[in-house]
């Protein structure tokens, strides 16, 4: 399934959640569909790479438990650079519980998420009550939902029927939920979510623990995702400024591809 709309577009249509159209806006603006996944295991790395390459981003993702001395200055650090260099923040914490115990860890414990991350992402394997604990949050702060429909990782059990049913979940809580993480547009995927893909790498086609890749141009191209996803291709380059740039530009020329076909 093809989307022809630009990201300009639709931010128009995407009125129902902040972030949605935040992030639509910030694509035409920056003219960038690369998110960033700065899987570093210290805060100075994670700050060194945001620096380096955040002017090339539209997102930055993290996995704020993998930073072995994390605390609430790295929070600080890293919110001046998302000014700085306007990118969002999108911490990948994956929550999977029961409505209550998510509210709690969405809002409380060591990292506070919501506090400062821009969207998370979120299981639907609970059942719909996992949306509902984070709606005061997200309505309040303008932030956004991301589902797991689909995921990049060898027989992944987020399939067939199961995706189905994430995408009518996302539909029903539209306020909250601003995409999707997934692998293609699928025909009931309406335009106002943005589609993010990760298992995107040029150089290598797997890892050794399960992990897929499909290159950038495949994804936007051929399987009409939105934001492209990418870890080790950048950060474990010899240059991730001019990697990065490399990434940018294969997305933006290939969604301009996709629009003009
Ligand atoms: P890499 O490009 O280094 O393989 O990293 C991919 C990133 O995307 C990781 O942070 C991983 O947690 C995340 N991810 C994924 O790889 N597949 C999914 O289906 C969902 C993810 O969040």
């Amino acid at each position: 399934v093809k989307s022809h709309l630009s990201f300009q577009e639709r931010s128009q249509l995407a009125n129902c959640n902040k972030m949605a159209q935040k992030l639509f806006r910030l694509m035409s603006e920056k003219k960038s569909n690369l998110a960033v996944a700065a899987d570093l295991t210290t805060k100075a790395e994670v700050l060194k790479l945001a620096d380096a390459i955040g002017s090339e981003i539209v997102v930055l993702k993290t996995h704020v438990d993998i930073i072995s001395d994390y605390d609430e200055d790295f929070v600080k650090q890293l919110k001046a650079l998302s000014e700085k260099h306007k990118f969002l923040i999108f911490e990948d914490r994956k929550f999977a519980d029961i409505g209550n115990t998510v509210k709690y860890q969405y809002q409380s414990g060591v990292y506070k998420i919501s506090e400062w991350s821009d969207m998370v992402t979120v299981h639907a394997v609970a059942g719909p009550g996992i949306i509902d604990s984070f709606k005061d949050s997200v309505l309040q702060k303008e932030c956004g939902l991301l589902m797991l429909a689909q995921m990049s990782s060898k027989g992944s059990l987020c399939v067939g029927e199961y995706t189905q049913q994430v995408v009518e979940m996302a539909k029903q809580n539209q306020d909250c939920v601003m995409g999707f993480i997934c692998q293609e547009r699928l025909s009931n995927m309406p335009e106002h979510f943005v589609l993010m893909t990760p298992g995107v790498q040029l150089n290598n086609t797997a890892d050794t623990l399960g992990q897929q890749y499909n290159t950038p141009d495949y994804i936007v191209q051929e399987k009409s995702t939105d934001v492209i996803i990418v870890g080790r291709g950048i950060y474990q380059s010899q240059d991730p400024k001019s990697e990065a740039h490399k990434y940018r530009t294969i997305a933006w020329d290939s969604y301009e591809k996709r629009l003009s076909k």
